[in-house]
């Protein structure tokens, strides 16, 4: 079947989209249609329906055309000639319409759906706006508050919301959606219905005063901090109300350009690719067998066991979670419960659904209970011989074929398996907290494990609205051996003169979701504190490093759940202060250390910090502990709340161009020394050759 097929039904005219797997609007499909509308003009048909095979309508724009030389006819002008149609041309439509795809359907005069199908203008994820209208035509048909709401958060919508909006205007429950969306054409024809061009529609200005846009362009330099698209997204809706349409599309059209042709938006498009790149295991046939998951089991119910265990009952997999004793086994199914309760009270979730999901969680205090789980996910304290032991227990219960899985953030994973008969069964599924809520996960393979285990691994995570990356086996993984050089950096600029929330505030202007002293005050000054225990003294390295981390912990102050940690915390609101106290412990530590402080421009601080995170990258990419450098930015991004309108830190650093950053680690070395800056080999040579990390293969 060609691309774009055109065929008569009787009186209506079917142009059918048969571009897989998503039907984009390459090149070639908008070269179709507009000839099957051309065609369509001049025969006998009185409606022409356009429809789409496969397991979906059209999803957008051809993504990977972006960045390329245009090629005739564009979009807009497509969409120009279906909405000049003298015959009626009814979108049908199935699975997702999204951006371009949505926007054809808008240009359209009638729309069907599928009650199954959602519709939506996901461009602002990619660092975009619609550029085909969609700025223009939703405001007239759905009203201005939720074409802001629509295309700013860029989340689709089900059928049935769009069809009370009056995005869509017929929606069919079930049966076979071509043969239903001609009937309707035909209706269409008997009624002699008129031709409803959106751009007829005009906007009461009354409906959409100067402050609403005002408002909302506020909201969203908060929300979306120093990002581009969003702002000029509120422009084009405002000149939906304010110019006739044509004058709007100039300047949606104007706006668009100047998105595709920033940084933010190349991150962005490099992070949609990166993320579905990740899934892939090199080396893994794609038909590798996978073993079906029917069943869990999480040891440990403490917060991240519990958050485990809530993304396997949402998505409908009976979990046990098993526990010590009954106690700690009825304070972890509390934290769930309670969980499940503050999404209900959010709205997000039926009172009934979070009881059905609910029901799929039981507690056990026995492992004999687990000796039928497809799946076991070990989440208990982070001590390399308890977590052998239970691996040694689990060997004897399992059944053969289950995943024994570890959710270890640091140990070595090949120890753990080697404490089980069954090593190739052995995988780890690092999880980010909260658990239920994170995006990232992290597959680590160990040195034995076997092949179907990481193909399981890896569609599992999809299954449970994970973005999966995978990972050789170091201390930390990716994530966590990279962020060591990160904090380390944020301790250092501290004792040599920074303020807590100087650190914080350069790094969150610069883009990070929090600031890295706010984020340990967050997570408990505690944690990093007890591992740091634990290490020898060549371990730990230079004393002065967490001297103050250190200090802070020893006077009780753990962070956000003892009230003060690098800030105050107001106990009722958590709202953070600055406190003096902290600032004498880094001005005594930085005496008793030696290191004489100074004044420090944020420009540095975030030198420092993301080029070490950088510079750890190069050596975990030249060690093949991640595949490839995109992964590693998707760790950040979904893990860490790197900002994804600068690509992840190894895009980042590509984008600037190695030379530089090679050149300012060289800085740091001469300025700090090699212990901390020796340039990553990997790095050296880019830099060197004019390459990037993102074309560089092992
Ligand atoms: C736009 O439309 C701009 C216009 O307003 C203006 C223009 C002037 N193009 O995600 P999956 C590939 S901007 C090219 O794994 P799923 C994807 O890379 C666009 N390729 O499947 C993958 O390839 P591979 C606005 C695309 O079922 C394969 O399809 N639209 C595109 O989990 C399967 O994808 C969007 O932003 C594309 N547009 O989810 C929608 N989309 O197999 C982006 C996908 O080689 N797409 N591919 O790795 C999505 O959100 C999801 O892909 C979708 C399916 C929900 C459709």
């Amino acid at each position: 079947m060609s691309i774009v097929s055109y065929e008569l039904n009787g009186d209506i005219g079917i142009v059918r989209i048969n571009n897989p797997p998503v039907n984009a609007l390459s090149h070639q499909v908008r070269k179709g249609i507009t000839e099957a509308i051309e065609a369509a003009g001049t025969d006998t048909s009185r409606a022409i329906v356009l429809a789409c095979e496969g397991r979906t309508f059209i999803a957008g724009a051809d993504i990977t055309e972006f960045g390329k030389p245009p090629q005739s006819s564009s979009l807009p002008d497509m969409l120009l000639a279906i909405e000049a149609s003298a015959k009626p041309v009814i979108a049908a439509l199935h699975g997702t319409a999204l951006g371009g795809g949505f926007e054809t359907a808008l240009a359209c005069h009638y729309r069907c759906a599928m009650a199954t199908a959602r519709v939506g203008l996901p461009e602002v994820k990619l660092g975009l706006l619609p550029g085909a209208g969609g700025t223009q035509r939703v405001p007239r048909l759905a009203g201005v508050e939720a074409a802001l709401d629509l295309i700013t958060g860029g989340n689709p919508l089900p059928a049935d919301t769009a069809t009370r909006l009056g995005l869509v205007d017929r929606v069919f429950a079930d049966g076979d959606l071509l043969a239903q969306a001609i009937d309707y054409a035909r209706e269409l024809v008997a009624e002699d219905a008129p031709l409803k061009r959106v751009r007829d529609i005009n906007i009461d200005p009354q409906t959409a005063p100067a402050e609403l846009f005002e408002g909302y362009r506020k909201k969203l330099a908060k929300r979306a901090r120093g990002q581009l698209a969003p702002q000029h997204i509120v422009s084009c809706i405002e000149a939906a109300v304010t110019q006739p349409m044509d004058a709007g599309l100039q300047t949606e059209r104007q706006l668009f350009i100047e998105c595709m042709q920033s940084p933010q938006s190349a991150a962005m498009r490099h992070l949609f690719f990166a993320e579905r790149e990740a899934a892939k295991v090199r080396g893994l046939d794609r038909d590798t067998p996978v073993r079906g998951i029917r069943t869990v089991g999480i040891i440990g119910g403490g917060t991240m066991g519990g958050g485990i265990a809530m993304n396997f009952a949402n998505a409908g997999i009976p979990v046990t979670l098993l526990e010590l004793d009954d106690d700690a086994l009825q304070r972890g199914l509390g934290i769930i419960a309670k969980n499940y309760a503050t999404t209900v009270k959010k709205g997000k979730l039926t009172e009934a659904e979070s009881g059905r999901r609910q029901s799929l969680i039981g507690g056990s205090t026995d492992y004999r209970d687990l000796a039928e789980v497809d799946l076991v996910i070990e989440a208990v304290f982070e001590n390399l011989d308890i977590k052998k032991q239970v691996f040694t227990k689990l060997d004897t219960v399992c059944k053969p074929g289950a995943i024994l899985a570890t959710n270890t953030s640091y140990q070595n994973v090949d120890a753990i398996a080697a404490a089980t008969a069954r090593p190739q069964d052995v995988i780890g599924l690092h999880f980010f907290s909260p658990a239920n809520i994170m995006k990232l996960l992290e597959v680590v393979r160990a040195e034995k494990t076997a092949a179907t285990v990481i193909a399981t691994a890896m569609k599992l995570a999809k299954t449970i609205g994970k973005i999966p990356v995978l990972s050789g086996v170091c201390y930390g993984f990716i994530g966590n051996r990279m962020l060591r050089y990160y904090g380390r950096e944020a301790q250092l600029c501290l004792l040599e003169g920074c303020t807590p929330e100087q650190i914080d505030t350069a790094m969150q202007n610069w883009g990070m979701a929090m600031g890295p002293l706010a984020v340990g005050d967050l997570a408990g000054l505690d944690i990093g504190y007890k591992a740091r225990q634990g290490l020898s003294e060549a371990e730990k390295g230079d004393p002065k490093t967490y001297a103050v981390a250190d200090m802070l912990v020893e006077m009780g102050r753990l962070g956000q759940k003892s009230g003060a940690g690098y800030y105050q915390y107001d106990p009722e609101t958590r709202a953070r202060t600055p406190d003096p106290a902290v600032l004498e412990v880094v001005e005594q530590q930085a005496a008793k250390h030696g290191v004489k402080r100074r004044l420090f421009e944020d420009e540095e601080i975030v030198n420092r910090l993301i080029f070490a995170l950088v510079n750890e990258g190069a050596k975990i990419l030249e060690e093949g502990i991640a595949q490839r450098a995109g992964d590693i930015d998707v760790v950040y991004v979904y893990g860490y709340g790197f900002p994804a309108a600068r690509g992840g830190p190894m895009h980042y650093a590509d984008s600037l161009g190695l030379k530089q950053v090679y050149e300012t680690v060289c800085k740091f070395r001469d300025q700090y020394g090699a212990e901390n800056w020796e340039p990553a080999p990997l790095l050296e040579r880019l830099a060197g050759e004019g390459g990037t990390f993102a074309a560089w293969q092992k």
